[in-house]
């Protein structure tokens, strides 16, 4: 028995607000971000989202090696000591789980069931890839260059390393960093340690974690990753356009305290800060954000962005009146991009952007 998930089972349709037991597991081991850290710029390293499919190996750092092979002109491995003594930069990225929002959406795809927490802000110090790639030197005809994790497991029956791949033109223009340090530390194991890479501005897939192999391709990389997932598809058929960069979004820390199980949110009457982020991909600047109260839109204050591909902080003041209020926030780029007020709809619950809306009662103060 080589393969014992050849039939894998098949994905049930799901009813909203209705979570089976895969979907728990899935939602236990990959927490999310909590929502009240999104008043700091920077995420703290416990805090930040996790998305891994299969486990987390645990690697010893001192045998580690990241091995450039395939079609290279001067194939080369690194060990960890000769990565730490490469040229350091530090940059601050935003990374969001391309699943974010799926739970929202509906109908509901069948997998890792987010909600809003699927995204944060770190840190990251590392050495830029492209001199590394350039010293490798890929052959005339590489069209794709292969990025290969440690870390093996089955999806829909197929065994494979978790792998993504970047073609030369991408690589060309994304500043890819390989990282080994979070927010001042080495990187934890459930993020990567020792060894990821961090592709600004794209949704998180395509930076893999666990990195050991660099592998320059003659042909078209088909990894699992790559070509049966993290695609925008319409139906099982539809071959899909592949997910890439960060699409236009933002939250808001839920004012006030919550219920314990509904997470309604209760606020005091008054002058009320509400704080958020914002972000886009590709580095492109957050040049508006709208604060929703009851479906009447106003302008936030837009504050300053964390970094070239970090998000943006923004803050409004709220005169909260006594009631039951819905919240919402709404950024939009310098291209013109913005929030649908709907999620759009996706077969794998991928790229929803849709507006963040919060349910708070506010009490006057008087009776408090
Ligand atoms: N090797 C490996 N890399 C991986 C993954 C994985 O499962 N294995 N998950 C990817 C996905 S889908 C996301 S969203 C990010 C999450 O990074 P984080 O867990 O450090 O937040 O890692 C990416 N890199
Ligand atoms: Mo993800």
């Amino acid at each position: 028995m080589n393969n014992p998930f050849i039939c894998p089972i098949s994905k049930p349709d799901t009813e909203k607000d209705i979570y089976d037991d895969a979907e728990r597991r899935l939602a236990n081991r990959n927490s999310g971000t909590l929502l009240e850290t999104l008043a700091l710029d920077i995420t703290p390293s416990g805090a930040h989202y996790l998305l891994t499919h299969f486990d987390t190996p645990i690697i010893d750092s001192n045998k580690h090696k990241l091995y450039f092979e395939g079609a290279f002109e001067n194939p080369f491995a690194l060990d960890m000591d000769q990565i730490r003594g490469l040229p350091e930069v530090t940059m601050p990225v935003t990374l969001e789980c391309s699943g974010n929002g799926r739970a929202h959406a509906s109908p509901r795809a069948y997998s890792m069931p987010w909600g809003y927490e699927a995204v944060g802000t770190s840190e990251w110090t590392g050495t830029p890839l492209a001199p590394l790639i350039a010293q490798a030197n890929p052959k005339e005809d590489v069209i794709d260059i292969s990025f290969t994790g440690v870390d093996f497991g089955y999806d829909a029956g197929v065994g494979h390393y978790f792998g993504r791949s970047l073609t030369i033109s991408q690589l060309e223009k994304l500043d890819v960093l390989l990282v080994h340090s979070m927010n001042g530390q080495p990187l934890l194991p459930q993020h990567g340690a020792p060894l990821r890479i961090v592709v600004p501005g794209w949704y998180g897939m395509a930076s893999v974690k666990w990195l050991n192999k660099i592998e320059a391709l003659t042909e078209k990389y088909e990894g699992f990753q790559q070509i049966k997932t993290y695609r925008f598809r319409q139906n099982p058929e539809d071959e899909g356009r592949p997910v890439t960069s960060l699409k236009v979004k933002s939250l808001m820390v839920p004012p006030g305290v919550p219920d314990w199980l509904s997470r309604d949110r209760c606020v005091k009457s008054g002058n009320v800060t509400i704080m958020g982020k914002a972000w886009s991909g590709s580095g492109h600047k957050i040049t508006k954000v709208e604060f929703g109260i009851d479906g009447h839109w106003k302008d936030a204050q837009v504050i300053g962005r964390t970094g070239k591909y970090a998000w943006t902080a923004w803050q409004y003041i709220w005169n909260a009146e006594p009631g039951e209020h819905i919240l919402q926030c709404r950024a939009t780029d310098e291209t013109g991009e913005t929030q649908p007020i709907d999620p759009p709809f996706d077969l794998g619950g991928f790229g929803n952007n849709a507006i963040q809306s919060i349910k708070v009662f506010v009490q006057a103060r008087d009776q408090i």
